[in-house]
């Protein structure tokens, strides 16, 4: 099969189900020039491993705040791409109905799509670990320039909104998670290597609960034999195609 012939599948089976969800990760955003974590020029080339950890964030926030400022909080200023944009299509068409994302990069809001479930939190916004006050970048940045960590007028740190390695997952994100993977008919998986639990373990509930699994990546991913479908292929390639066959679909046929 080609992208076309892939696409044209894939369009066929979320028009049958009446609940698709997806579960994205950072390959679908490398397109927007994010680097995803694992990919040979991927963040984990720059930047170590331990940057994501709950502990080194605790422990030496100086540390944390000098890479986020130039490599984790500059992601809020991206733009979605062709991927994104397809997903949000498919929203809009009734044929797809929940994203579960494992991206902190906000780019399926800012591509119009809707019911997002965010599992590992969002780079945008920030808060006290002591009192809870929020405080956006704006100010966050402002202080790592001025003192190199930000404090909230409390004198307690001020963390990000993203899950760090050794965080619990917010307790709003998983319920929401769990109902749309064990109620999905299909579940499509795009641009994870499936690595990361429990967010991985959403497509294994989805699966027992008796969805389809679709799994499109440009490697291999952990779940492959599990899947009742797996397409490699570059998510460019793929999104076009899945965006021309619904035009097709479309066009008026005489
Ligand atoms: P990962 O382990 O780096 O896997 C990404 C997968 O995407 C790899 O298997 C790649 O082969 C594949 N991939 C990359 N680009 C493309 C492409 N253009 N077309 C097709 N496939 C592609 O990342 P995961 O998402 O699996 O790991 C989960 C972590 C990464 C989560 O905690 C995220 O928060 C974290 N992360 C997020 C971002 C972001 O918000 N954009 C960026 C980097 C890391
Ligand atoms: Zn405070």
């Amino acid at each position: 099969m080609n992208s076309n012939d892939y696409a044209r599948h894939f369009l066929e089976t979320v028009s049958t189900s009446d609940y698709s969800v997806v579960l994205t990760g950072a390959g679908v955003s490398t397109d927007s020039g994010i680097p995803d974590f694992r990919s040979p020029d991927g963040l984990y080339s720059k930047i170590s491993q331990e940057t994501f950890e709950l502990d080194y964030f605790l422990n030496q926030p100086q540390d944390y705040y000098k890479t986020a400022i130039d490599h984790i909080h500059p992601l809020a200023d991206k733009e979605p791409n062709i991927t994104h944009k397809m997903l949000a299509l498919l929203q809009k068409h009734d044929l797809l109905h929940a994203i579960i994302t494992q991206n902190i990069d906000g780019l399926h809001q800012k591509a119009g799509a809707t019911n997002i479930i965010e599992f590992h939190g969002n780079v945008t916004g920030f808060h006290c670990i002591q009192c809870g006050k929020t405080f956006d970048r704006t100010y966050v940045d402002k202080q790592i320039r001025t003192c190199q960590v930000p404090y909230c007028p409390c004198h307690s740190l001020i963390r990000p909104d993203i899950v760090f390695f050794g965080d619990m997952i917010p307790l709003e994100a998983l319920n929401a998670a769990q109902l749309s993977a064990g109620s999905a008919k299909v579940f499509i998986v795009m641009g994870t290597s499936l690595q990361v639990h429990p967010a991985s373990s959403m497509a294994t509930l989805a699966k027992r609960y008796g969805a389809k699994l679709y799994i499109i990546n440009r490697e291999p991913t952990a779940m492959d034999t599990l899947a009742d479908w797996v397409c490699h292929t570059e998510l460019t390639d793929f999104s076009q195609a899945v965006m021309n066959a619904l035009a097709a679909k479309e066009r008026p046929q005489n």
